[in-house]
């Protein structure tokens, strides 16, 4: 195996990234394009030796970069984000290769959000407040304590954005990290190590380790020297990682799908309502956040769906690469087929398809909006992590919270109206860890991001990223002279 691939002209190890040291398997796996099937290479396949050495290595880095002052460490990651904005040419046009969302996005959103939550972190960090207090003449001192080794598993919709989201804060923290990226996007975590030891991170702080998640996963996941778990992906995986991380009882944080939804009211600016609508198709409906249940008011529907159906006619689907394109390939066969699946029962159950409801050229899915649908069927229950989204009415607003709510799922929600007082009433009633009113995606990392019921565990961003990373410790000392004679 090659140590190395070219990918649209820039170099990528393909090896894992141990201990600051390239690392090959015996065994690859074969990582190809999801705009055209191309083979873009062969990486390593890591399995329990691989995940071993790697928690090894963020063991034995651990102490010196827990006790590195935290303005070295600050310093630190603005390098790393530094090194992200001069490679973020490169990053993007390897991400979209690799995972196939939309190449401007990746330049103009995407890539600078990397570079963000490097610096973020990095100045959260220097304005994390030790706190102290008296109890009857003793003084209590609140610290946060680094935790340790941190294992970082993310999925391939945003592969570096997410991925980031938790190597920041974890190594800004003190700890030291070993992620795992999916095995249908490995690419752009390997740059990250190339980035970060540019940046002069020191060997074993930051180690990837790239592989199926069937087979190296419960070796990192029940490794009793691991201190955190985060996990982006699915509900399964999720369950699977609870159940090895039960072992030594190690702290999770979980983020898993969702099935949120798009609540417009008839007082509600239709076009903007359209708007958010169609911005669900956003990295070909392959995002968690996305809001794929859309619950209009009856009086309006038909109205709302005339718009929506000229706005969606606008859309242009095709090579991610290309400036043009609004939508573009989903990632792997795989999930194309899991996404057809989903469409065809919806159909053969009496789902009308009003726009789409099939595939299009070779690995895309024709957008889709699907009718008549059953509250309690799959297709509004399930996630499809696909451009298909529902359109159900509702006759007043408790109806449309109760069918928002009606869902094992709670990690968003979107309200359209004009009406102030209407959103304050169903904002409060809404079960989701974010809702947005007359917006979407508008994400602070001052906010804490996270899912109720099974869309997730704990919450990331600000402070609630250290509460997970950090152990808390209170020292509680005597006053002066006790027990003295
Ligand atoms: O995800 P997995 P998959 C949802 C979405 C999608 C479905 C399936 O509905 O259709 O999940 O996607 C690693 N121990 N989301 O199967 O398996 C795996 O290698 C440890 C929502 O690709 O959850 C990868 O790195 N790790 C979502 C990561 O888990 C294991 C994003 C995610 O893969 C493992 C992705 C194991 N036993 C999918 N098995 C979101 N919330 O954004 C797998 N992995």
């Amino acid at each position: 195996m090659p140590d190395k691939i070219v990918v649209a002209g820039v170099s990528v190890d393909t090896r894992h990234w141990i201990g600051g040291r390239r690392v090959a398997s015996g065994d690859t796996f074969t990582d190809a394009s999801p705009i055209d099937g191309s083979v873009l290479g062969e990486i390593a396949r890591g399995g329990p030796a691989e995940a071993q050495a790697a928690v090894v290595a963020a063991r034995d880095a651990f102490p010196a970069w827990a006790a590195t002052p935290r303005a070295e460490r600050a310093r630190l990651l603005h390098a790393i984000a530094d090194g992200v904005e001069k490679r973020l040419e490169e990053l993007a046009i390897v991400e979209t290769n690799d995972n196939g969302a939309l190449l401007r996005s990746h330049r103009r959103g995407v890539m600078p959000r990397v570079a963000h939550n490097f610096r973020f972190f990095a100045d959260w960090l220097l304005k994390l407040d030790h706190e102290d207090f008296e109890t009857r003449g003793h003084t209590n001192h609140v610290s946060w304590d680094p935790a340790g080794p941190c294992v970082l598993i993310t999925p391939w919709n945003a592969p570096l954005m997410l991925a980031t989201w938790k190597v920041a804060p974890a190594l800004a923290a003190g700890n030291t990290v070993v992620l795992k990226p999916a095995e249908w996007s490995p690419l752009t975590a390997s740059l990250l190590a190339d980035i970060a030891a540019e940046a002069g991170l020191p060997a074993g702080v930051l180690n990837v380790v790239q592989g199926y998640g069937a087979e190296i996963g419960d070796a990192l996941t029940s490794h009793p020297d691991v201190r955190r778990i985060s996990f982006t992906g699915s509900v399964p995986t999720a369950r699977r990682i609870a159940a090895s991380a039960a072992a030594n009882l190690t702290p999770l944080s979980l983020e898993l799908g969702g099935k949120s939804p798009l609540l417009v009211f008839a007082d509600a600016d239709l076009d903007l309502a359209v708007d958010l609508a169609v911005e669900q198709y956003d990295n070909a409906g392959q995002v968690c956040l996305a809001a794929t249940r859309i619950l209009v008011e009856e009086t309006v529907a038909a109205e709302f769906t005339r718009r929506f159906l000229e706005k969606a006619a606008t859309l242009t689907q095709g090579d991610p690469r290309d400036e043009a394109s609004d939508i573009g390939p989903n990632i792997h066969p795989r999930q194309l087929e899991k996404i057809d699946g989903f469409v065809q029962r919806a159909i053969a159950a009496g789902a009308r398809a009003i726009v789409g409801g099939h595939r299009g050229d070779g690995q895309y899915y024709a957008p889709t909006l699907l009718a008549d649908v059953a509250q309690d069927s799959e297709i509004v229950q399930e996630e499809v992590f696909g451009p298909v989204l529902t359109l159900q009415t509702f006759a007043d607003e408790d109806e449309a919270v109760r069918l928002a709510n009606d869902t094992r799922f709670g990690l968003a929600a979107t309200v359209a109206t004009g009406d102030t007082r209407r959103a304050e009433r169903v904002t409060a009633q809404l079960v989701a860890g974010t809702v947005w009113v007359n917006c979407f995606f508008v994400r602070d990392l001052l906010a804490p991001f996270g899912g109720s019921r099974q869309s997730g565990v704990g919450r990331e961003g600000g402070t609630w990223s250290f509460d997970f990373y950090c152990d808390l410790k209170n020292t509680v000392t005597a006053p002066k002279g006790w027990n003295q004679d």
